[in-house]
């Protein structure tokens, strides 16, 4: 892919904002193609490829998985695609994930989609889940609330410093926050 004319927008918000809710919408209205880090790293678990098992544990434990992989498995799953606008979901997580993509893949994202939500409704909705995920616990729920708060908001942070963050209330219901996001992405309506 050619670093001049792909579009990159990450996804950012706390475990249970609704990225995963809201991304197949961008992709049915606006035609990006939805890159879903945390999904990529399932398909690596159950691959059984020579890192599942480290995955794994990274994932039970709420941790942030070595940026070399991610960044791989995001660089694979892009230069496999047709498509020059892509959507990346729950990632960059740390500022380590966030300098490794702009060194290795050499793009800068076009802005950053960020669900603001507070933590009672994070962990109300990710308690609700119920469909058999490692980290839907209320353990790890903590830990994943902790390591976004700590490493994952200093990134969206910085891209607010840069001017490049698009803010959400991301605590109304699924149709309200999807009125803002086509909002956001108007300029890309095909
Ligand atoms: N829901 C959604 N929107 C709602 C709304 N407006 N009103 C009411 N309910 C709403 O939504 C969560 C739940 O809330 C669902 O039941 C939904 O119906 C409901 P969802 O859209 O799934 O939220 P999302 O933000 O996608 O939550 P998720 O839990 O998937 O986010 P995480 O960021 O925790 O998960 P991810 O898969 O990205 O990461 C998991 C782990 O993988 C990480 O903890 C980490 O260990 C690892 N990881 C890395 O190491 N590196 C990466 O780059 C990515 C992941």
């Amino acid at each position: 892919f050619s670093q001049e004319t792909t579009v990159v927008v990450f996804v950012l918000g706390g475990p249970g904002s609704g990225k995963g809710t809201q991304c197949p919408k961008i992709v049915e209205h606006f035609g990006f193609t939805h890159l879903c880090a945390g999904d990529l790293l399932q398909a690596e678990i159950e691959s059984e490829s020579e890192n599942g098992t480290m995955i794994h544990n990274f994932k039970k434990e709420g941790k942030i998985v070595p940026s070399e992989i991610t960044v791989k498995l995001l660089q694979q799953a892009m230069q496999q695609s047709d498509n020059k606008r892509f959507i990346i979901d729950g990632f960059p997580r740390n500022e380590e994930n966030r300098a490794a993509f702009e060194n290795i893949v050499k793009i800068k994202p076009e802005f950053v989609l960020f669900f603001d939500c507070p933590e009672v409704e994070l962990t109300r909705r990710i308690l609700n889940r119920n469909q058999g995920r490692v980290d839907d616990n209320i353990e790890t729920i903590g830990k994943r609330l902790k390591v976004y708060f700590e490493s994952t908001l200093p990134v969206i942070n910085y891209y607010n410093s840069k001017g490049k963050v698009q803010k959400i209330d991301a605590q109304r219901s699924v149709d309200e926050v999807f009125e803002d996001v086509k909002s956001v992405f108007a300029k890309f309506k095909p």
